[in-house]
């Protein structure tokens, strides 16, 4: 089965576990070498639809808008080893059109975007997607990318015991008439803790690491500026414009302690969910700093809920 971008709008980045890593236990403890987060910046481009509804564009059958040229995108690893934080990582990068089962397509070209060495941390590569690659995404999709083309990045990543991968997509949007904006990452404003409603800003020592006891617990919640939910449209069978706003999740990581929720969203998933289960949502997990003193780092990744990720990450001292 082919899938198309309607199918997997809510995945847009997936992090593929590696079925040979032993250590692999529980997604909030980072120990061994894992891919945190996957960005590319920007997430999307917005092309010039020729056809002037959708119904002419479902009926020329073939791909009905002209992607300019081979695209070029930053793209951004948050890769960790708490282990081994020195230790060089191999990696490799192919942009594609993706199969089932998020593999690539056999059936079609794909193209090696970037390959080294990089070192824990974060990554930023420059990586350049072959016109003929993303041509052949939009072939591969069912709706010829009338609803929007998806070429996905996957990358395989090695410290040479343990492999991990990831699929990232890049949109490719056609306007058709509607002023649409390329999707912006979202970007951290800052965190707060305490009880709900109660919640006061994050406070840190002279070296910008918070302070927790051992044992400990805190509550905390990251925010960000409300621009960044960002307003945006769908185009329906229809061809009419739909309004959205973007729900932000968060996946919350650490190297030591845990937070008891691995991953919190403002969607509403349900239909009999209405506007006050929507406000009620909110991105807070409570973490359990370890009973013994030690340092680590926490890790926080939003996303868009259309493909815009960031992250950040907090040091902290377990006193
Ligand atoms: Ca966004």
């Amino acid at each position: 089965m082919k899938m198309t971008l309607t199918v997997f709008a809510a995945l847009f980045v997936v992090v593929l576990a590696s079925a040979c890593d032993p250590g692999f236990d529980d997604s909030r403890k980072i120990t061994d070498m894992r891919i945190i987060g996957v960005a590319t910046n920007p997430p999307e481009m917005v092309v010039p639809a020729p056809y002037a509804t959708l119904f002419a564009s479902l009926m020329a059958f073939e791909a009905t808008y002209k992607i300019p040229g081979d695209l070029t995108t930053e793209l951004k690893l948050l890769v960790e080893s708490p282990e081994a934080p020195e230790a060089p990582i191999t990696y490799s990068v192919v942009a594609c059109a993706v199969g089932g089962d998020f593999y690539c397509d056999p059936d079609f070209e794909q193209a090696e975007v970037a390959s080294g060495q990089l070192l824990p941390g974060e990554t930023t590569l420059t990586v350049t997607i072959p016109l003929k690659v993303a041509e052949d995404a939009i072939r591969a999709d069912d709706f010829k990318g009338i609803f929007g083309g998806v070429v996905w990045l996957r990358g395989d990543i090695s410290d040479g015991t343990y492999t991990d991968s990831f699929m990232k997509a890049y949109t490719i949007l056609p306007d058709y008439g509607f002023d649409r904006q390329a999707n912006q990452n979202p970007t951290f404003e800052g965190f707060l803790v305490g009880d709900k409603d109660e919640e006061v800003p994050m406070e840190f020592n002279d070296e910008g690491r918070l302070e927790v006891a051992s044992g400990e617990k805190i509550r905390i919640l990251p925010t960000f500026p409300e621009e960044d939910r960002e307003d945006y449209i769908v185009v329906d069978f229809e061809g009419q414009a739909v309004d959205q706003t973007e729900d932000l999740s968060v996946s919350f990581y650490s190297s030591c302690g845990l937070f008891n929720s691995g991953k919190k969203t403002e969607e509403v998933f349900f239909f009999f969910e209405d506007a006050k289960d929507k406000e009620d949502q909110n991105l807070s997990s409570e973490w359990s700093a370890p009973a013994v003193p030690e340092s680590c780092t926490m890790w926080f990744v939003v996303d868009d809920s259309r493909g815009g990720v960031s992250w950040d990450k907090i040091e902290v001292d377990v006193k």
